[in-house]
C-alpha cells in the first residue's frame, strides 16, 4: 500500500483477510513514504490498528535498500506475491528485488491512482533465492471468504469478544462489552461490514427471498403499529 493517496486501512484489512484465508502469511509493505509529509502518522495509525503479529515495513521501492528491508522474506524456498492497487509500486519493487525489467507507470495527479500498467502475472527470481510474483493492480474484488475467514483475520476482536458479558454481544451499546473502546472503532465497523458481505455472498437465492419476505412482514407490522397509534 502507498502512504500517499492510496492509503486506506479498510482496504488493507480486506487484503489481509484475502491472504490469511488462503493460508498465506501477509507482510504489509508501505511505499511512497518519501512523497508525503504524514507518512509517520499513517504508519503509526496502521500499526496501532492491526494485530502486532503482522509485520509492517516501509520501503522506497526504487532504492536497493528495499531489498535489505525485505531480506527476511526473500531467502531460497520462499515465494512472495505482490498485491495492491495499481500504482503502489509492485513492479518497481519487483525490479528492485529481482533485477527484473517490468514496465512501471506514472500515477494520476490528484488521487495517486495508477494506470494498470501491468496486465498479467509474472514470476521472477530474487537474488536471495526467493521467487516474487508481480501482479496487475486489483480493481475490485469480492472476498471469496466465509465467516470463519473473517473471524480469523479479525482474531483480536474474536479473542476479546470471549470476555463480553453477553455471548451474542454485537459490541454496540451492550453493557460489559470487552471489545468496544479497545479495538479501533473503524476496524470494528469494517469487521461487521465484511461479515455482512460474506453472509450475503453465502446466502442462496432462496435464503435471500426468505430474508426479504421476513423484512416485508416486519415493515408491514411496523407500519400497522404506527397507524394504530395515530
Ligand atoms: N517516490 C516513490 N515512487 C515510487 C515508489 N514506489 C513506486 N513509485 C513510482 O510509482 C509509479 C508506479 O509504480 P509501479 O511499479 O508501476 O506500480 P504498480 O503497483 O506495478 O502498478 P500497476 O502495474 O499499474 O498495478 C512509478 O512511477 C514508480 O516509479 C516509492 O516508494 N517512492
Ligand atoms: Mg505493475
Ligand atoms: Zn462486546
Amino acid at each position: 500500500m502507498g502512504l500517499d493517496g492510496d492509503f486506506n486501512l479498510r482496504r488493507l484489512e480486506r487484503y489481509l483477510m484475502l491472504a490469511q484465508s488462503c493460508g498465506v502469511a501477509p507482510v504489509v509493505v508501505l511505499t511512497k513514504g518519501d512523497l508525503v509529509h504524514d507518512a509517520d502518522a499513517k504508519a503509526a495509525q496502521l500499526v496501532a490498528r492491526i494485530p502486532a503479529s503482522i509485520p509492517v515495513v516501509r520501503v522506497h521501492a526504487l532504492e536497493s535498500r528495499a531489498a535489505d528491508v525485505l531480506a527476511p522474506w526473500t531467502t531460497a524456498g520462499q515465494t512472495l506475491v505482490l498485491l495492491g492497487s495499481s500504482g503502489v509500486g509492485k513492479s518497481t519493487l519487483t525490479n528492485t528485488l529481482a533485477d527484473a525489467h517490468q514496465d512501471t507507470g506514472r500515477v494520476r495527479k490528484g488521487d495517486d491512482r495508477g494506470r494498470h500498467t501491468t496486465t498479467s502475472r509474472s514470476l521472477h527470481l530474487c537474488a536471495g533465492g526467493a521467487c516474487v510474483i508481480d501482479t496487475p493492480g486489483l480493481r475490485a474484488w469480492q472476498p471469496d471468504a466465509d465467516e470463519e475467514d473473517v473471524g480469523a483475520a479479525f482474531g483480536d476482536i474474536d479473542a476479546l469478544a470471549a470476555h463480553c458479558r453477553f455471548h451474542d454481544c454485537t459490541h454496540g451499546e451492550e453493557p460489559g462489552c470487552a471489545v468496544r473502546g479497545v479495538v479501533d472503532a473503524d476496524r470494528l465497523r469494517n469487521y461487521h461490514k465484511l461479515l455482512r458481505e460474506v453472509r450475503h455472498a453465502a446466502a442462496t437465492p432462496l435464503d435471500r427471498i426468505a430474508e426479504r419476505s421476513k423484512w416485508k412482514v416486519l415493515n408491514r407490522m411496523a407500519k400497522a403499529r404506527a397507524q394504530a397509534k395515530r
